[in-house]
């Protein structure tokens, strides 16, 4: 008895008469919408991270990254109960048995099999790493992004293929007219599981981009990251994570900025330069974003200072030799008047977790790319 109940389950044991094709080639749609959603905003800030030379960000509206990068982690999030509904409904197929013969049909089947498996595997592993990363736990031993850029891949071509071969099932379930009583054997309607999901969809996003929406910020459970820091605004990485000492931004401090000519500059000479103040939002890669008020140099002003007019593109070096401690500013951005090295936010002096004395701020770019403590910038031609 004992042991024939701890046999691993067989296609008949799965009984639950809310099953259907139908279920599963609505629940397959949705779920294909959000991935689709959320690979197309993950491969912009994948390009504008690791710009190939063909691809050109605009610089503007300042709010568009923050708009893109809050789609990809909501889709991500809203992924979660469409992906556990639909394994739930198809969970008998991975009982079934392939008979293993020497056929054509078991070929299919096994390499069917196969694809399959790269798909729930790649689906699981983009979801799991995204919510770990939302949530700052880095529990593994591999770059995140690299990782979590390639296996989307693998799993955009695993959706591309089982989209081509499903289709034709979708297409004939959607095609039978709908049942909307609860089938016999259950007090749940398929509606009914439908709008549940529905609902826990919603939830999620609303749990999410709550930081986004003053409104929402007091439910927004997801979006733990908002608020806190100093100076109103969340830290991603403080100075002493990243190694600042006090000796790098005390009285020593020079903001070398390097051309044709190099120069040297102390706090009080970046303060006595004309100061220019917007708002512009800090978008995190992980999905957080808040807008703030900057104060500082005009980054256009910094490079005059070289005399070179023709450069490609510019690059910010900061004390921090960690990952995000440089980052390269094409030329437009850099020429904007809205990029600034800020020297004060929301009307204080900048904070040292937010990048004191100074740090780059510029519209319609990864917060990641909002180089803090700067030491260096240089002109490349
Ligand atoms: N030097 C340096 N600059 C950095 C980082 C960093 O780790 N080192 N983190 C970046 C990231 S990922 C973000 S989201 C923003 C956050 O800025 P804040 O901490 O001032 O809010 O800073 C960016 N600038
Ligand atoms: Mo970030």
């Amino acid at each position: 008895m004992m042991i024939k109940n701890l046999r691993p389950p067989r296609e008949e044991d799965f009984r639950s008469p809310l099953r259907s094709p139908t279920l599963t080639s609505v629940i397959g749609i949705a779920l294909g919408i959000a991935f689709t959603l959320c690979m197309i905003t993950g491969l912009i800030s994948h390009l504008i991270q690791h710009p190939p030379g063909w691809f050109h960000w605009p610089t503007g509206p300042s709010w568009l990254y923050r708009v893109t990068q809050g789609v990809h982690v909501t889709t991500g999030m809203v992924s979660i109960p469409l992906l556990a509904v639909k394994l739930w409904s198809v969970a008998p197929k991975f009982w079934h048995r392939i008979p293993i013969k020497a056929s054509r049909a078991t070929m299919i089947a096994l390499v069917e099999r196969g694809t399959i498996l790269l798909l729930v595997g790649s689906a699981f592993f983009e979801v799991l790493t995204g919510i770990l990363n939302v949530a700052e736990a880095y529990l593994w031993p591999f770059f995140f992004p690299e990782v979590h850029y390639l296996m989307a891949w693998l799993l955009t071509g695993s959706v591309a293929l089982h989209v081509a071969v499903k289709l034709p099932t979708v297409i004939t379930a959607l095609r039978r007219p709908a049942r909307t009583a609860a089938p016999p054997g259950t007090t749940v309607s398929r509606r009914q599981l439908l709008a549940g999901t529905a609902l826990a969809g919603v939830v999620i996003a609303i749990a999410t981009l709550g930081d986004k929406l003053p409104a929402l910020r007091g439910v927004s459970f997801l979006a733990q990251r908002s608020g806190n820091g100093p100076q109103g605004l969340p830290v991603n990485r403080t100075a002493a994570a990243a190694g600042i000492t006090s000796a790098q931004v005390g009285t020593d401090y020079r903001l070398t900025v390097a051309g044709s000519r190099t120069v040297d500059l102390t706090l009080p000479d970046l303060i006595a330069l004309p100061q220019r103040t917007v708002d512009l939002p800090i978008a995190c890669v992980e999905g957080w974003s808040q807008l703030a008020t900057w104060t500082g140099v005009r980054l256009a002003d910094l490079l005059a200072l070289t005399g070179d007019h023709d450069f490609a593109e510019v690059r910010m070096v900061s004390f921090d030799a960690g990952p995000y401690g440089r980052s390269v500013v094409a030329r437009p951005l850099a020429l904007h008047p809205d990029t600034l090295v800020a020297l004060s936010l929301n009307g204080q002096v900048l904070d040292r977790d937010h990048g004191y004395p100074a740090r780059l701020i510029a519209p319609n770019r990864p917060g990641s790319l909002q180089t803090k403590w700067l030491t260096r910038i240089e002109v490349v031609r």
